[in-house]
């Protein structure tokens, strides 16, 4: 058969798939619009009758977008009875296209109408639900605060590496031979007893938690040639019931200088440089013998009183509460570190010599603000810290 076979014939309704499923109207000049479905008034008018319905029930601004898709998407009826109009006779399109274009027009007001009044709903509760009082106080997060211990261990270090001493640390489980043996401690020595030391399961594992920070100066003199100067804050720890003076967590801090010619002058000038920076520059120190068996000679060093400066008030009326009385306030354990330690860490005590001080920084502090127990200092009471002015 001829390409133009059957073209004189009259035009035939279209006969692809989807013109079987939905009635489409040809280029039939005898065509009636209502005899197709999609161009149909009642159909048309039932459309417009759903999807006003839809926008009215439609509660928010999502449903109405969900709902419009199917009212006035590409795929909706009224949208397929637009379509339809391209394909009818001249004569027919007129008031097809004026059905269907009143119709979408309706849909079209309705919905917006309907998007307006959501859109004043939902503003209208935004400004309910966001409402911000101004009169309400502000959230006032409080700041944090370093313990006076810490900024007291701080503040002594930076001054000491001022001096260019260096900051040395050692381990808070520690081995018994560098807390006890290599300090001279032997094993009768009375630290050792159970009652002051936390030994470590089983007890013969050689740790202990450290007694004090001295074995950091053993650490620094085996891993350092001298000339050496270290100071060495920390933790430390001893089986001490918690009272008024004791606890049994507390802070240390080391002094250790190892070099040629050094004396005892030399150990009084660094003591009295700590307490200065401790206690002010009009302080000054006194010592007083003493035994450690890493040091010899030892001593205990005193302070003068920063309360009375020295004024001899015990058993007067005006009797210092700070120091008693005495004019002085026991500061910690000092001497010329023992020839003894000095071999043990491989250091020839004939041609070297050294110093060291070690101190508690609870009991300093607690003398330098008048706190009056050990409870405060250790409970963690952020009022506690703040109170000193040192907070943030
Ligand atoms: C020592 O611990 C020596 N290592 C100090 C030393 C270093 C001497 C270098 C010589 C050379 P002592 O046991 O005295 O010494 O303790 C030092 C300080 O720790 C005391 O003066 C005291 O201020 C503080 N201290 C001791 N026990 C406690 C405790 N349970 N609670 C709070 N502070 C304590």
């Amino acid at each position: 058969m001829s390409r133009n076979a059957g073209a004189s014939e009259a035009p035939q309704p279209p006969t692809d798939e989807s013109s079987e499923r939905t009635p489409m109207s040809g280029p039939n000049t005898n065509y009636d619009p209502v005899e197709v479905a999609a161009l149909d008034p009642a159909q048309i008018d039932a459309a417009v009758e759903q999807a006003l319905a839809a926008a009215a029930a439609a509660g928010s601004l999502e449903e109405l977008k969900a709902v419009r898709t199917a009212h006035q998407g590409e795929k909706s009826a009224l949208a397929l009875a637009n379509r339809e109009i391209a394909a009818l006779p001249p004569s027919a399109k007129a008031e097809a296209g004026k059905r269907v274009g009143q119709a979408r027009g309706r849909v079209a007001q309705a919905f917006a109408a309907r998007q307006g009044e959501l859109e004043v709903e939902r503003d209208e509760r935004i400004l309910v639900e966001e409402r911000v009082d101004v009169t309400v106080p502000a959230l006032r997060r409080r700041p944090g605060a370093r313990h006076p211990i810490e900024l007291t261990a701080q503040r002594l270090v930076d001054a000491f590496v001022g001096m260019g001493w260096e900051v040395a640390e050692g381990p808070e489980l520690e081995s018994e031979w560098l807390n006890f043996d290599a300090l001279n401690l032997g094993p009768d020595h009375p630290a050792r007893q159970m009652q002051d030391t936390f030994f470590l399961d089983p007890v013969d594992s050689g740790l202990v938690l450290r007694t004090q920070t001295s074995p950091v100066q053993i650490r620094t003199m085996l891993d350092q040639e001298p000339p050496i100067y270290v100071v060495a804050p920390g933790k430390v720890f001893r089986t001490d019931d918690l009272d008024a003076t004791h606890t049994p967590v507390f802070h240390q801090i080391e002094c250790l200088a190892i070099d040629k010619g050094l004396t005892m002058a030399h150990l009084r000038g660094a003591l009295d440089a700590f307490v200065r920076i401790m206690f002010g520059e009009e302080t000054r120190t006194r010592v007083r013998a003493n035994y450690f068996p890493f040091t010899e000679p030892s001593m205990e060093t005193d302070f003068l009183c920063f309360a009375c400066h020295g004024a001899e008030t015990w058993g007067t009326a005006e009797q210092c509460r700070t120091c008693g009385g005495s004019g002085w306030i026991e500061l910690g354990g000092s001497g010329m570190v023992n020839r003894k330690v000095l071999r043990t860490c491989g250091i020839d005590p004939d041609i070297y010599s050294g110093f060291a001080f070690g101190l508690g920084i609870e009991r300093a502090l607690m003398l330098r603000h008048g706190v009056q127990g050990m409870h405060d200092m250790v409970e963690g009471d952020l009022r506690f810290s703040q109170q000193f002015g040192m907070g943030a």
